[in-house]
């Protein structure tokens, strides 16, 4: 139990059963072993709400609790795609709901985990998007509405999302280097971990006379992608997807 495991960006969609396939596999394969395991945002493609009956959603947050239940700690931050996860998700999966962004102790460094978005500042429409969907009221307003309204919702933000990416110069979709710095400054670590960007790596600079440590988790479209940290350190890896 000497491990805390790190991931992000899965975009589970029964579209993509060989991807939930890998994600089942992969608790199982550390059921009882790690410490906790930090779920960073978009575990999901969509989320529309709770009641949602999806049974594969449901299989997933079964497989969470047994999991958690198995002894390994779980926690959930909130991605762009499943920001409406809420309390009842969190109750069947067994996970604790973590605020973007969370300090945490990584064996002895301090450490600031967050999905990623909120440093994506030079994307000023979806930031607009995101300060709208994240409204308390604009939540409720949505939520009670029925579950096909809700679908048709996500489907065209879906959609939208994709042709404004398409628009987008490849550099306003990466993190800002103010925004970064300024995520470093503020909660005073040396170590960032989020995923969001879809661009895994350790990035290593310096800031105030410091070294920094920038580790981005990767997404689960063609592998998976996972940070492990252990005494020993930190290890960011490739599982390959089921053959
Ligand atoms: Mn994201």
């Amino acid at each position: 139990m000497s491990s805390l495991l790190f991931i992000s960006d899965l975009h589970l969609d029964p579209a993509r059963p060989e991807v939930t396939r890998l994600f089942l596999e992969f608790l199982q394969a550390h059921a009882g072993k790690a410490r906790a395991l930090y779920i960073l945002g978009d575990l999901f493609e969509a989320w529309i709400g709770d009641d949602d009956p999806d049974p594969h959603h449901g299989k997933v947050q079964d497989a969470l609790r047994a999991f958690a239940a198995a002894g390994t700690r779980c926690y959930f931050m909130h991605g762009n795609r499943d920001f409406l996860c809420g309390s009842e998700f969190a109750a069947r999966s067994g996970l604790t709901l973590l605020d973007d962004p969370t300090v945490v102790d990584i064996f002895g460094r301090r450490a600031l985990l967050m999905h990623g978005d909120t440093l994506c500042t030079d994307d000023i429409g979806y930031q607009q998007f995101r300060a709208m969907v994240r409204n308390p009221d604009w939540q409720r307003q949505f939520l009670s509405q029925p579950l096909a309204a809700r679908q048709a919702f996500a489907e065209k933000a879906r959609q939208g999302s994709k042709a404004a990416q398409a628009d987008l110069a490849e550099d306003i979709m990466d993190v800002n280097a103010a925004a970064v710095a300024k995520a470093f400054r503020d909660h005073n670590v040396d170590l960032l971990v989020h995923g969001h960007t879809h661009r895994p790596g350790v990035h290593l600079f310096e800031l105030d006379g410091k070294v920094r440590e920038r580790v981005v988790l990767g997404d689960w479209y063609e592998q998976g992608s996972l940070l492990e940290a252990t005494p020993a350190g930190l290890s960011l890896m490739q599982l390959p997807l089921p053959g």
